[in-house]
């Protein structure tokens, strides 16, 4: 609790960095009616949290003297993101024309290599990787970590599996969570703007940070795995080749089949705007789905019968779909299970150890169901369904 005087509250300090009593004091204010406001002190790099009693006049008056003042709903709120270094909750995902779900393109597009003028060059303990567990995107980062033996290499932070409307938290009342090294963050979001101070978009994970230059290297999941097999391969433990020279062109090929229509095609069943959009994004999603369990009926793998970064990527995707996406984003014309090829791959793979010391189901399940509001509104947490991921996969022969 904050023991400052009331008064002090009414404009209190930065909630980035410095001023974290008063956002625990935010219920107590509040009492529970959300009518607290949100401002902009000028400053780019914080925000001022305002609290209000439940009074227009407070507000109307309030309204004169401060550019951006807002009421917010709690219930409704989906997230937030930065318009030039100021955060703003949000009440929906954005939409393309024809309503369907439109994923934001990454910003921080940098490179890990070994090439000796490379300013990001691989190096013990250089970087850090913050991520969810419950992001596909970002799972497929602790996978190839794991996987190329590079946990000593990179450290990591875990975030909070609730998404509010402070985006991802470092929130320690989970266990599971590890907590920001490099700034002691409260949020992600603070990472961001540390990173460019007039930063624009979404607060993503994974992310990417570079200890040397203070900065982020790169946020966008597919490069960071591409940098972990080859980049850092001067410093990663294992043996292991997940883009060789040969396939490569092969990978990105199946990586980009796989992307639209399934790892950004269950989104777009959630998230669309209008029966049509579903109606496009769940035929699509299924007429892939399809395709893969054809191909897993004639070859071990996404690529042929060595694994690679295209497997991890239909992976996370394959993990989530039955618990979460066949409800939460009604993607039920089948099941993973219903399908042979691609519930044995998903079994094999996730019996593998370094991928099942990184696949944490409860993060999955509370994060999906907990953070869309306007999708769940209660937030209720389906308990089902057994999942027999240890079962025998059958993929040896
Ligand atoms: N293109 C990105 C997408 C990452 C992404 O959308 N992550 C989601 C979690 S599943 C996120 O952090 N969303 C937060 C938000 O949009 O506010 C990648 O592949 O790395």
């Amino acid at each position: 609790m904050c023991d400052a005087a009331d008064t002090e509250h009414m404009f209190c300090k930065c909630v980035q960095r410095t001023c974290k009593t008063c956002v625990q004091c935010l219920p107590r204010f509040t009492g529970g009616n959300n009518v607290f406001i949100w401002m902009d002190d000028g400053c780019v790099n914080h925000l001022v949290y305002a609290v209000i009693w439940n009074s227009n006049d407070v507000l109307h008056q309030h309204r004169q003297n401060y550019k951006t003042i807002r009421l917010r709903e709690d219930t409704e709120v989906m997230g937030g993101l930065f318009r030039e270094g100021q955060w703003i909750t949000a009440k929906e995902w954005e939409h393309d024309k024809d309503n369907s779900f439109k994923r934001q393109v990454s910003s921080f597009r940098d490179t890990v290599t070994d090439s000796t003028d490379a300013k990001f060059q691989p190096e013990d303990g250089r970087y850090h990787l913050y991520v969810s567990y419950a992001c596909p995107w970002a799972h497929r980062t602790l996978i190839v970590r794991e996987l190329m033996g590079l946990e000593e290499s990179i450290s990591i932070s875990v975030v909070h599996p609730y998404m509010g409307d402070d985006g991802w938290s470092f929130d320690t009342s989970d266990s599971e969570v590890i907590p920001d090294p490099i700034i002691e963050a409260e949020f992600l979001r603070s990472i961001y703007v540390e990173a460019k101070s007039d930063y624009t978009g979404r607060v993503t994970v994974p992310v990417l940070w570079d200890r040397k230059e203070h900065t982020i290297v790169n946020n966008e999941s597919r490069e960071i795995i591409r940098m972990m097999s080859k980049g850092f391969d001067r410093i990663a433990r294992r043996e292991r080749n997940l883009c060789p020279e040969h396939l490569e062109e092969q990978i990105d090929k199946a990586i980009d089949e796989i992307y639209e229509p399934i790892n950004n095609g269950v989104y777009k069943c959630g998230f669309a705007g209008s029966q049509e959009a579903y109606n496009t994004a769940f035929k699509t999603l299924f007429d892939a789905l399809d395709h893969w369990e054809d191909v897993l009926g004639k070859q071990r793998y996404v690529c042929g019968d060595t694994l690679t970064e295209a497997d991890v990527c239909l992976f996370t995707t394959l993990l989530r779909f039955d618990p979460v996406y066949y409800v939460h984003f009604k993607c039920n014309k089948k099941a993973i299970s219903d399908y042979k090829n691609l519930s044995g791959f998903l079994r094999e793979l996730y019996q593998m150890p370094e991928i099942k010391k990184v696949c944490n189901m409860d993060h999955i399940k509370r994060h999906y169901y907990g953070s869309h509001p306007q999708l769940n509104p209660k937030g209720i947490v389906p308990l089902g369904p057994e999942l027999h991921l240890d079962a025998p996969h059958g993929r040896d022969s």
